[in-house]
């Protein structure tokens, strides 16, 4: 082949390349721009890597290489490196299990002999389905630091071979355990937090509604909390954004995988039918709608502002099926009652403008403040679903940054 024809076919196939990887629209409101591409195409070609691994027999997307290789890919985009952050001078970093349930445990140095030390317990995200304490080192570190609190970070079981309510049952024992032992861990009992992001915030808030006021603070980070409707406006207005990505609709499996449904079942949930006509006009259809439970100013498209869900269509077998489930408070926080929801642990809630799941939490603070129950609402209109993976490293956002400060400056003000 002559030296201009390969020069072309490289042109071609990396101008394809391009296309393909680097196509994601991304928030036009934030600045790095490219970063946010190239973080978009890194979890496409995780995608990729994941989809010829299990074409060549090496095991699925739920197989522990894939899933391994999923915290790897993780740590490589928050730290550069595929495994992660060395040793670290400023904490005692070590792995246990409380009772069963494995965890990792960040000590602050300068604190070790105080006997009655704040802690946050945080729960990772990755849809209840990756993912796990080795991925989030690198964010479970910072926050420790910052703070000056332990933190103890979770490796509950995962699904979809273990559903609901494997993962929830991990992390109310790992805070029993806590509250019950705090004195030989040298923890203050009344100075616990539960944190998590995205479906570890949907375990945060759920261990806050049955531990009740056990819990001092409760930080829920764009969290997951419902599993009705996928036809809100946060929802619709963004799932053009990164939408092979954090965005993907198909993320939407995630609950299926959580909620031990059926995977077949994803595009009945896509199109809001896996509800029916009598759910769609129930009191749990009102404590989802975000019509009533999203104030206007934080949906940009104007024509979405006023506009209402349809109540007239439903698949009704199928929500005879899985109604009992999707109705649990535990494992959908939103469908908590109002008494529920009373004296619960303060809540801050974090969302992100340009992510599909944006209206649960703002949907939850409205829901909290309506009971009397103290609950903040911070949202980062330029962010999305993801963006505090990257308070610092090479992919650093600006947002991520600030986001992290704002968690650390909220413990350190109310833990
Ligand atoms: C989805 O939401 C939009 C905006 O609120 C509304 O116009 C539309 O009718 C809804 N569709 C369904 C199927 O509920
Ligand atoms: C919703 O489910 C019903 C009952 O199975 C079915 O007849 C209808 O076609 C479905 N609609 C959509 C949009 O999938
Ligand atoms: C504000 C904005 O750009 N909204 C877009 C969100 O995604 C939907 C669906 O693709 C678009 O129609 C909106 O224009």
């Amino acid at each position: 082949m002559s030296w201009s024809k390969t020069v072309l076919i490289l042109g071609v196939v990396g101008a394809l390349f391009v296309q393909v990887y680097f196509d994601a629209r991304v928030p036009e409101a934030i600045s790095e721009r490219w970063t946010a591409k190239i973080i978009d195409a890194c979890l496409k070609t995780y995608g990729h890597t994941v989809s010829l691994m299990s074409l060549f027999g090496y095991g699925d997307v739920f197989s522990a290489r894939a899933r391994k290789l999923g915290d790897q890919f993780a740590l490589f985009q928050m730290t550069g490196s595929p495994w992660g952050l060395g040793e670290d001078q400023e904490l005692k970093i070590h792995d246990t299990q409380f009772d069963g349930v494995p965890v990792r445990v960040y000590e602050p140095v300068a604190d070790l002999d105080s006997s009655s030390r704040p802690v946050v317990v945080y729960f990772h995200g990755g849809g209840w389905s990756f993912l796990s304490v080795d991925a989030y080192d690198p964010l479970t570190r910072k926050l420790a630091k910052d703070t000056g609190y332990v933190v103890i970070s979770v490796d509950y079981r995962l699904a979809p071979e273990h559903p609901y309510p494997a993962a929830f049952d991990d992390c109310v024992k790992v805070v029993e355990y806590i509250l019950e032992n705090s004195q030989d861990l040298g923890l203050n009992p009344t100075r616990v937090a539960v944190a998590g992001d995205s479906a570890g915030g949907n375990l945060a808030a759920a261990v806050s509604l049955r531990l009740k006021e056990k819990i001092r603070v409760q930080v829920l980070l764009v969290p997951v909390l419902q599993v009705l409707n996928f036809n809100t406006t946060g929802f619709i207005e963004n799932v053009s954004y990164m939408r092979k990505s954090f965005n993907d609709p198909d993320n939407v499996l995630l609950w299926l995988s959580y909620a031990g449904i059926d995977f077949k079942f994803l595009s009945q949930f896509l199109s809001n039918n896996h509800t029916s006509v009598e759910l769609k006009n129930s009191k749990y259809a009102e404590y989802v709608n975000p019509d009533k439970l999203v104030p206007k100013y934080y949906i940009r498209t104007l024509a979405l502002r006023d506009t209402e869900q349809r109540k007239d269509f439903g698949n009704k077998e199928l929500w005879e099926k899985i109604k009992e489930r999707l109705l649990d408070p535990y494992l959908a926080p939103l469908m908590a009652d109002d008494a529920m929801l009373r004296r619960t642990a303060h809540a801050y809630v974090m969302t992100a403008g340009y992510d599909i799941i944006r209206d649960d939490g703002i949907m939850y603070v409205s829901r909290l403040k309506a009971v009397g129950t103290k609950a903040m609402i911070r949202n980062f209109p330029e962010a999305f679903h993801h963006a505090l993976w990257f308070h610092s490293g090479p992919l650093r956002v600006n947002v991520g940054t600030r986001i992290v400060r704002d968690v650390t400056n909220f413990l350190k003000n109310h833990l």
